[in-house]
């Protein structure tokens, strides 16, 4: 891995000078838009089988882009995969596997397991995404969810010339003005850098958004990496009264999204991103933009108030498993000058935003466990030099007990620690990884249970243990 990671970067001024030359700043590095959605599950858009959600924006943007089906977070959930598109490396190599609050506690014993210890920050040893491209003349502005360690970690530690939101926190108490709204477990002001002056009912989404226009408008000069994380659709669960009005009556008993909640904020998401495009089309920046759309981990299938988030149908489970419906995410990139209205099926994952990132500014960060995928966007059918993806999640969450994965080709084995078992799934005709294939496949199973085995050795993962073993 690392002597195709030296090459790929020895090639890079050459597939910089052949993104093409039509953009009008031609061979100067494009803006960088990479919005991050929180918890939208791959199945949450129009463009990739929603049944209540109407995302006409989201889903217009997919016909100028190369839309990704096998598009993964590196983690089933928000801290890990963050951390694997800042740094471009995997969770478990950073033994960053669970958010800060529970990587302060250690490793916590539950059901007669100890889960990994983890780490609760970001570390500043890391070249972020956000380092290497300011490195590179970039201006760089973080907006929202930032979840990735305290304040001596946030954005403006790790690279990043404006940080407007960033916090410790990994969820706003209430997405409506001051945010803080009356936060049942404790009565901690959860404090928002930058958002302090509002108007009463402003939503945060059109507030983050607001907060990326501005930015867009002001840099002069300079190609700008704006990371809007968005902290929308995580709980709570909060809508726009008058768009969840309208998502009320839209709900039939046969649809598998029943949340008029949701559904309003998928609403108001599609709304703010059809707001930014407009205005890179106003201000003539499209020809030198890539516009970036990912989700952190899957969707969130859980209840809240009641009812049932969101379904990731056809897909197993949701956010805290390593079945698909907790890793697979919706990816949407579109460059200037490459692959326009192009559906992608070759396996790619979070980390790989990173390469692909610093590839697209012409300049290279740290040594990482991703790929460039500027390939898939120049030919959108073709591979990847890379056989296997792998995931780690030693802790416990609704959806699961500690786990870990891989998939190879469509072959996709899934590994738990508390009764030492394994599952084996064909995505190829199991998308719902309905029918285990471990008993008939041993093979397989073996070959794939040692690979995983070898992987988690070569980047030195916490391994949960039994509390009973740990005496010996
Ligand atoms: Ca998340």
């Amino acid at each position: 891995m690392r002597n195709r990671l030296l090459l790929l970067f020895c090639l890079l001024p050459l597939a910089f000078s052949s993104l093409g030359n039509s953009s009008a700043k031609a061979n100067e590095p494009p803006n960088i838009l990479l919005v991050v959605v929180d918890d939208l599950g791959w199945a949450d858009l129009g463009c990739y089988g929603a049944d209540l959600h109407q995302t006409p924006n989201i889903d217009r943007f997919a016909t100028e882009s190369v839309r990704f089906t096998d598009a993964y977070a590196a983690a089933p959930i928000c801290t890990p995969s963050r951390a694997s598109i800042m740094t471009g490396k995997f969770p478990a190599r950073l033994h960053m596997t669970i958010w800060r609050e529970m990587a302060l506690n250690g490793g916590v014993i539950r059901r007669g397991m100890r889960t990994a210890a983890a780490e609760p920050n970001l570390p500043h040893a890391e070249i972020t995404i956000a380092e290497a491209l300011r490195e590179a003349g970039y201006y760089t502005a973080h907006l929202g969810k930032w979840h990735l360690g305290g304040a001596d970690f946030y954005p403006e530690t790790h690279g990043f010339d404006l940080n407007i939101g960033a916090s410790i926190w990994g969820a706003p108490p209430s997405f409506f003005y001051p945010y803080r709204g009356n936060y049942k477990q404790s009565e901690e002001y959860r404090y928002v850098p930058r958002l302090e002056w509002g108007q009463e009912g402003e939503y945060l989404t059109d507030r983050l958004t607001d907060e990326a226009i501005k930015t867009i408008k002001q840099v002069k000069d300079q190609p700008f990496f704006i990371h809007l994380a968005y902290h929308t659709v995580h709980t709570p669960i909060e809508g726009k009264p008058e768009v969840v009005k309208r998502y009320e009556q839209k709900i039939r008993p046969e649809l598998h999204h029943q949340n008029a909640q949701y559904a309003a904020m998928v609403h108001s998401l599609d709304e703010n991103f059809g707001r930014l495009l407009s205005v890179l089309k106003k201000r003539k920046l499209e020809d030198s933009t890539v516009v970036i759309f990912i989700s952190d981990n899957g969707g969130y299938v859980n209840n809240y108030d009641k009812q049932t988030v969101t379904s990731n149908h056809p897909l197993r489970s949701g956010k805290g498993s390593l079945y698909e419906g907790g890793i697979r995410v919706p990816l949407i990139i579109r460059t200037p000058d490459l692959a326009k209205a192009e559906v992608c099926e070759t396996p790619v994952i979070s980390n790989d935003l990173y390469s692909t990132c610093l590839e697209l500014a012409g300049t290279t960060g740290q040594e990482n466990d991703g790929l460039s995928i500027l390939p898939l966007l120049k030919n959108p059918q073709q591979e990847l030099d890379r056989d296997e993806l792998f995931f780690h999640f030693p802790h416990f969450y609704t959806t699961t007990t500690p786990v870990s994965a891989i998939r190879e080709g469509d072959m996709k084995l899934i590994h738990y620690y508390m009764d030492d078992r394994d599952e084996l799934y064909d995505l190829s005709n199991d998308l719902a990884e309905a029918n285990d294939l471990s008993e008939s496949h041993q093979e397989v199973k073996n070959r794939l249970r040692s690979r995983l085995e070898e992987w988690l050795q070569a980047v030195d993962a916490q391994i949960p243990v039994h509390a009973t073993e740990e005496s010996k």
